[in-house]
């Protein structure tokens, strides 16, 4: 029997933990979410890719896409979390969430470890920095360089990962919870730079309305990553039900009219595949 601590109904933001009884190990089918009549969603509240409103409504690409094709589906609603990016894969072993609906990029090891859809929101990487980028830090491979540079990027996120694989030490990448304090951080000068996919650093640019930063994007020698709706490993079947009113929904216009709105290009999620963005060195 399956029990959810859930706020019921219209997307809602479930303050609480959604604890999950027996039946963790079996996959969780179809039918089963139309009978507990929503999806439960990790997401991260990093706008345009996710964001709850202080209602508690839930919007942002991806979410809307996973809200319209589980619709489709005969699942009527969605409940979502925040969850910090390196705590989502564990979380959805662990059965707290049904799907991860965030722009959690497809990497060799995350495709690993989950099953993705098929490609949905594509985005290079940026920097926020203060005006002038005093240290001309264009790469991860620049801060890297110098000594004096930090950056700061979310937990368990692609940039932490980028910067130190670039070789900037674990003691120059400051995990940071949140854009907003990710902003605040820059602006006060406790980091030189904090770095997300550029639509999400946009998004934080246009609301900050400060003259004294501005953005390096896209981020030199980073690749251009896609997310997809990641599922756990035994879900396959709910994954591939998934995937084939996403790509309906691509072929219809669909799919473009919900996600480019918020900036993201229907056509770079069309012209790859989730074997090829697992593919990809990164
Ligand atoms: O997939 C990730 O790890 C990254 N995705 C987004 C949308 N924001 C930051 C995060 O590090």
């Amino acid at each position: 029997m399956r029990q959810f601590l859930a706020l019921a109904g219209g997307a809602a933001f479930a303050l609480t933990a959604m604890a999950l009884t027996a039946g963790s190990a079996g996959a969780i089918t179809l039918e089963e979410l139309k009978e507990q009549g929503f999806a439960r969603l990790a997401i991260a509240n990093e706008p345009p890719y996710t964001a709850v409103a202080p209602d508690g409504k839930v919007s942002g690409a991806a979410p809307d896409v996973a809200r319209e094709v589980f619709k489709r589906l005969g699942v009527p609603d969605v409940a979502a979390s925040i969850s910090e990016y390196g705590a989502m894969i564990p979380g959805l072993q662990a059965r707290r969430f049904d799907v991860i609906t965030a722009g959690l990029f497809m990497k060799p090891e995350r495709c690993e470890a989950v099953a993705y859809s098929e490609p949905i929101l594509c985005d290079a990487e940026a920097f926020l920095l203060k005006k002038g980028n005093s240290k001309n830090l264009q790469s991860y491979e620049d801060i890297a360089k110098d000594e004096t540079a930090t950056i700061g990027a979310p937990g368990g996120g692609t940039e932490e990962k980028l910067a130190l694989e670039a070789g900037v030490p674990r003691d120059r990448v400051i995990v940071v919870p949140d854009p907003q304090s990710g902003l605040k951080m820059v602006q006060d000068g406790r980091i030189d730079v904090y770095s997300l996919p550029v639509l999400s650093i946009n998004d934080l640019v246009k609301k900050a309305n400060d003259p004294n930063i501005e953005v390096v994007a896209p981020v030199q020698g980073a690749p251009v990553y896609c997310d997809g709706a990641a599922f756990h490993k035994s879900d396959t079947a709910l994954r591939d039900a998934f995937d084939v009113e996403l790509a309906k929904m691509k072929e219809s216009g669909e799919f473009a009219k919900i996600i480019e709105p918020y900036g993201f290009s229907a056509a770079a999620a069309i012209s790859t595949t989730r074997d090829k963005q697992c593919a990809a060195a990164q």
